[in-house]
Parts: structure tokens; sequence; C-alpha cells
């Protein structure tokens, strides 16, 4: 997979040289180019932004820089991966469609994204138009209901999320089958040696003794069920509408 992303920070993407990621850049799997959005300015300030028409709070991304960047990172992008090579172009947004696990898997098949970091208050809407009239696919994803101060901390996330779905990126495949959110639920709470530990407070602390049973289709069963009680108090709005939640005593 290809990924291009613009920002005005660069070192802000350094993460991305780290870990799982930084070893699927290693490896080959990962291609990635981070580009400076002033590259593309012309002034002696390198200016990027400017005030809003109409008025109002705050700067506005000028939409030159933007246009710009667009046209030599998908003409570079479509000299590495073929002229017919379509990037799915993808800015961080408040205002954006929730990003989430599916969003992640998709996301994971393509072969080139290009993640555009907007700052200030946002981007002049005439580059989203502008991208579309290209012919070009873009996507406003949200990260959550909270506002980020730029886009560079959403698209670490982003690139997280969806590396790590390629193929060969994280070694072992089932675990990504078993954690949460690949089955629409919450995961189940998890436990490790020693299976009775004494806490800095003195108090012993036992795992659930069924995990010591041996019994794989009883510790599947009572997984699922914590799995559902889990995605009950804290995120029901993840669960069917018609679900009862356990049957009363008696
Ligand atoms: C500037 O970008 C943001 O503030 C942002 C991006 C993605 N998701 C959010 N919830 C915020």
């Amino acid at each position: 997979m290809r990924i291009d992303v613009v920002t005005i920070f660069p070192e802000y993407l350094a993460p991305l040289d780290l870990s799982l990621i930084g070893k699927a850049r290693r490896d080959g799997i990962l291609d990635l180019h981070v580009h400076d959005l002033r590259t593309w300015t012309h002034d002696r300030h390198r200016t990027v932004d400017d005030t809003p028409l109409g008025g109002g709070a705050g700067m506005v991304m000028k939409p030159e820089p933007w246009a710009e960047a667009f046209a030599a990172v998908l003409s570079a992008g479509r000299e590495a991966q073929g002229a017919d090579a379509h990037p799915l172009i993808i800015f961080p947004n408040p205002a954006g469609a929730p990003f989430a696990q599916a969003t992640a898997q998709d996301w994971s098949q393509r072969e080139w994204l290009v993640l555009a970091c907007g700052r200030y208050e946002g981007i002049d809407e005439r580059v989203y138009e502008h991208l579309a009239d290209q012919g070009h696919e873009v996507a406003l994803v949200s990260l959550g209901d909270y506002v980020l101060n730029g886009g560079e901390v959403a698209v670490l996330a982003i690139t997280e999320a969806v590396v790590r779905l390629i193929p060969g990126v994280v070694g072992n495949a089932a675990s990504l089958v078993e954690e949460s959110h690949s089955d629409g639920l919450l995961e189940y709470p998890l436990y490790t040696r020693p299976a009775s530990w004494t806490d800095p407070a003195g108090t012993v602390r036992e795992a659930p003794p069924i995990l010591l049973s041996g019994d794989h289709g009883r510790i599947a069963a009572w997984r699922r069920e914590q799995s559902r009680r889990r995605t009950r108090e804290r995120r029901p709005d993840l669960l069917p509408a018609d679900d009862e939640g356990p049957a009363p005593l008696g």
C-alpha cells in the first residue's frame, strides 16, 4: 500500500517510523511519503491560511497550496503506482462521517491512500469540490465528537488502524479476529499468570477459575457473555435494539 500524507507539520508524523508501522515500511509492505504543504507556497512567508470570507473567528486554509499539493502528489503517486492507480483522498475532520473498524477494514484493501491534514478552522470548501470534479474519491472522516488542533493526530490513528490490518503486518492473524470491535462487541476481560495475584494493597485477586478449567467450550461461552455484558454497560449503542440483557433469576 502507498500512503501520502500532506501536512504543515511533517515532524508530527515521525512516530510512523516506529513499531509495527515502521516495520511494515522497512519490510516494503507500506510505502509512506510525508509532504510539507508549504512546499507549494510561493510567497516569502510561505502562507497557507487567510481570514474567513464573511468574517468570523480563526483562519481558513487557502485553496491554492492544496490544489498544487494534490497535483504534485497525485502525479508522483501515479508515476510510482501506475497510470491507472486511483487514490482515496481522506480529510480527517470533526464534521466527517464516523471512522470505525469497518472503515479501517475497507481502506486496508486499497492500494493508495492520500491523507490531508487540515489546521486552523478548516480548508476552503472549494478544494473538496475541485477534487471531486477531477473524478477523485474524497472522504471526510471523524474520530469522534471532539475537536483537535489539526488532522495530524487523526492521521496517526487512521494509519495505525488501517495498516495493522494489511496481511503480514500483525504477526498473529487470529488476534485481529478476536479483538474489540471485530465482531461488533467489546473484547472480554483478559488475564495472565499468576492465576492468584496479591496486589500492592495486600488483596488477593484470583483470575476467574473457568479460565483454568481447560474446557474450551465453556471458556468461549463465558467470554461471549462477558463481551455482551461489557458492551451493554459501556456501549449499549453497539447492541441490537432487541437485546434483552441477562435472563432474570428464578
Ligand atoms: C482538525 O481535525 C480534527 O479536529 C478532527 C479530525 C478527525 N476527527 C476529529 N474528531 C477531529
